[in-house]
C-alpha cells in the first residue's frame, strides 16, 4: 500500500476508467456499460431457462429442438458478437487521433520506471507530470527509450503502448480540471508496479503560467547554503545522469531536475515531494525502489543538507 500513498494525496479521486473526466474516456465507459448490460441480460436468461429447465427434469426429459439450438446457440450469440464488434470499432474510431490541429503536442518517452516529458518541441522537459490545459485537445507523442511501456490515464482515455523506434499518438482532453493518475499499462521490469505519473489539467492562463515557470532556467540558488549545495551537485555523480537547465548539459539518463520542487512527487508517484523523502532517495534509492537506475550516494551529512535546500530551490 505504501507505494499508492503519495499518489492519494497528490490526485483527487479514485482512477476509475467508469468515472469519465473526457470525451474519450467517456465513449470508453458507455461501451464498457453496454457490455455489462449485454452480458447481464444474457446471464438472466440463461438462469431464468436453467431453473425452467430443473423444475421439468423431474416429470420428463426436455429436449429442446433444433430449433432452439440454432436460435439460442446460434443466431442469438451471432447478433450480439457482431453488434459488439461493430461499436468496439466505432469506439476506436471516434477516440483515434485526428487530423484537427490539436491545441498543442507534447511529447511522453517511456523510461525505466519513470516519464520524460517535453514541451516547446523538447525545449522544455520535466518528469513524471503532464500538464494540459482543459476543455483543449492535446495531443500526445508517445515512444519509448528502452523496452514496452504503456501510457494509461484512465479517466481521460483507453491505453496506449509506447513502443521503442515508433511514436504512437493519443489526443488527451480533460472536460473538468482535477488532477488525474497515470499508470504504465504494460509490464516494462521490476519497478513496472511503480511507474506512475499525474496528469493536471487546469484552466488555460494557470496552464500557461505552469509552461511560463517551467520554460525559465533554474533560479540561482537564494542563499550560501543552496550555493553550496550547487556545488555538491556539479561535483559528484548526479550531474552525469540528470539535467538541471542553465546549470549543466542535456543529461537525459534520469528526470530533468530543473523545475524538481514544483512536482507533486519524486520517482514516478512513488513518494510525496518533501525533504525528507528527497533524503532518503537521494541516499539510497535502492532500498526504496530496487531496481531503479539510480545508484546510491555516498553524502557526509553537511552536503547532503546543502544538496537538499538547493533542490528544494528547483521551484
Ligand atoms: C546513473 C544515473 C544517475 C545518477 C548518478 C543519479 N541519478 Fe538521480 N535518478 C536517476 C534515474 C534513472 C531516476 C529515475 C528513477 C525512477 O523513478 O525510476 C532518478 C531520480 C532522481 C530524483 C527524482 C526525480 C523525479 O522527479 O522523480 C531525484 C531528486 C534525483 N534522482 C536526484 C539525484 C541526485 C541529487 C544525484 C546525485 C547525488 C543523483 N540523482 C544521481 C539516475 C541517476
Ligand atoms: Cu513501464
Amino acid at each position: 500500500m505504501r507505494a499508492w500513498g503519495p499518489l492519494v494525496a497528490a490526485v483527487g479521486e479514485n482512477p476509475s476508467a467508469l468515472r469519465a473526466r473526457g470525451p474519450a474516456a467517456a465513449e470508453i465507459a458507455a461501451l464498457w456499460w453496454l457490455m455489462l448490460g449485454l452480458a447481464a441480460a444474457v446471464y438472466a436468461v440463461t438462469i431464468v431457462l436453467l431453473a425452467v429447465a430443473s423444475r421439468r427434469a423431474g416429470r420428463y426429459t426436455l429436449r429442446p429442438g433444433h430449433g432452439f439450438v440454432v436460435v439460442c446457440g446460434v443466431a442469438v450469440p451471432a447478433v450480439i458478437l457482431v453488434v459488439l464488434m461493430v461499436l468496439t470499432i466505432r469506439t476506436g474510431v471516434a477516440t483515434l487521433a485526428t487530423d484537427d490541429e490539436p491545441a498543442l503536442t507534447v511529447q511522453v518517452e517511456g523510461r525505466q520506471f519513470w516519464w520524460d516529458v517535453r514541451y516547446d518541441d523538447g525545449a522544455v522537459v520535466t518528469a513524471n507530470e503532464l500538464h494540459l490545459p482543459v476543455g483543449e485537445q492535446v495531443e500526445v507523442e508517445l515512444t519509448s527509450d528502452d523496452v514496452v511501456h504503456s501510457f494509461w490515464v484512465p479517466q481521460l482515455h483507453g491505453k496506449l503502448d509506447m513502443i521503442p523506434g515508433r511514436v504512437n499518438r493519443l489526443l488527451l482532453q480533460a472536460d473538468e480540471p482535477g488532477v488525474y493518475r497515470g499508470i504504465c499499462g504494460e509490464f516494462c521490469g521490476i519497478q513496472h508496479a511503480r511507474m506512475h505519473f499525474v496528469v493536471v489539467a487546469e484552466p488555460r492562463e494557470q496552464f500557461d503560467a505552469w509552461l511560463e515557470g517551467q520554460r525559465a532556467e533554474a533560479a540561482e540558488p537564494a542563499g550560501d547554503l543552496a550555493a553550496e549545495g550547487r556545488e555538491v551537485f556539479l561535483g559528484t555523480s548526479c550531474v552525469a545522469c540528470h539535467a538541471i537547465r542553465g546549470e549543466t548539459g542535456p543529461n537525459a539518463i534520469g528526470p530533468d531536475l530543473t523545475h524538481l520542487a514544483s512536482r507533486r512527487t519524486i520517482a514516478a508517484g512513488m513518494l510525496a515531494n518533501n525533504r525528507g523523502n528527497l533524503a532518503g532517495w537521494i541516499l539510497d534509492p535502492q532500498s526504496q525502489k530496487q531496481g531503479a537506475r539510480m545508484p546510491p550516494t555516498n553524502l557526509e551529512g553537511p552536503q547532503l543538507q546543502a544538496l537538499l535546500a538547493y533542490l528544494e530551490s528547483l521551484e
